[in-house]
């Protein structure tokens, strides 16, 4: 057997697989080999993954590069899938937790409808959105996820409008638990992920997650990237305990902007302001750090 193929052999029982299509450096790949770390090796979630890079990861049947069951659904009933996968589970006494792992796309606009009816019901569901903050899979198009002055391939003069504030939408939703993920702080990644499998209900946790293809980044520098837009204060790391309390995990350190946008030619558009990303920065923070005051949480 070659080295490669004993490999290959030795990674099948890996939730995502050798072999994968993921471009290199792709925020997707590094949070599922976070997400499987926490899960631990032997345990294996369920997951229902709709329309985005994400499902393109897993292949064409009957082959599959995730190793966990995974029912791909349409844009709009991710949430309501999973949501089905979950009472039945607990109707056949299944222990294995209920996933949606899904992208910007079909978390922040086309799937949001499904997503906010199942964290109003509170179902028991763990929801993951990998957000590279365009829709990667059909050409870098913007999401409402895409920040401000950013270009895409549908705003190539940068885009006009800020990026939607997903987390508050999902906190006014009252859900136990929420937070946000950072690929390069892997021990706070971990033990979020591993306090959210021990909560009942819905939980809805959002990575920020680099996209060398649509960022126009280096695949090697996307944990560093993330890292800086962890220290610029431009990705916020903090999470909510029943949509009230807030608990911030890191700070942001003073490093300036232009450190994590000049790595990424999608910042290059000739209206780029980034003193206004930089107001609009600070007025983020002032209101999270004006919500921990207020309603500190912890477990
Ligand atoms: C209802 C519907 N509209 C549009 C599409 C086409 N489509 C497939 S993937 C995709 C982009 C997905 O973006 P996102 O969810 O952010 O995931 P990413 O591709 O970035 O991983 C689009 C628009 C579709 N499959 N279904
Ligand atoms: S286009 Fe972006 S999100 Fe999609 S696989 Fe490539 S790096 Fe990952
Ligand atoms: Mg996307």
């Amino acid at each position: 057997m070659t080295a490669m193929a004993t490999q290959v052999e030795s990674n099948c029982d890996a939730l995502l697989r050798a072999g994968n299509t993921n471009c290199a450096g792709c925020g997707m790949s590094i949070g599922l080999q976070l997400l499987e770390q926490a899960l631990g090796k032997d345990r294996k979630p369920l997951m229902a993954i709709p329309a985005c890079c994400g499902i393109v990861t897993a292949g064409a049947f009957p082959t599959s590069a995730y190793g966990a069951p995974v029912a791909a659904s349409t844009f709009a009933s991710a949430a309501a899938v999973a949501t089905g996968l979950s009472l039945v589970g607990e109707i056949n006494g299944e222990d294995a937790p209920v996933m949606v792992w899904a992208g910007d796309g079909g978390t922040y606009d086309i799937g949001v409808a499904t997503l906010s009816a199942a964290a109003e019901r509170n179902e028991n569901v763990l929801y993951f959105c990998y957000d590279n903050e365009i829709y990667g899979n059909t050409g870098g198009q913007r999401s409402s996820a895409t920040p401000e002055y950013v270009t895409t391939s549908t705003t190539p003069r940068g885009k006009a409008e800020r990026k939607k504030d997903m987390m508050a939408i999902m906190a006014a939703h009252r859900i136990p638990y929420a937070a946000t993920l950072s690929v390069a702080h892997r021990d706070d990644f971990l033990r979020k992920v591993r306090y959210a499998l021990t909560v009942k209900g819905f939980r809805f946790l959002v990575l920020l997650s680099p996209c060398p293809t649509g960022w126009k980044s280096e695949p090697q520098e996307s944990v560093d990237l993330i890292d800086l837009a962890v220290r610029c204060g431009v990705f916020p790391v903090f999470e909510v305990f029943d949509g009230m309390r807030y608990r911030i995990n890191v700070r942001p350190d003073g490093t300036p902007l232009e450190k994590y946008a000049e790595r990424q030619r999608r910042y290059a558009a000739a209206s780029m302001n980034l003193e206004g990303v930089r107001r609009h920065v600070a007025e983020q923070w002032a209101w999270l750090e004006g919500m921990e005051r207020a309603f500190p949480g912890s477990e």
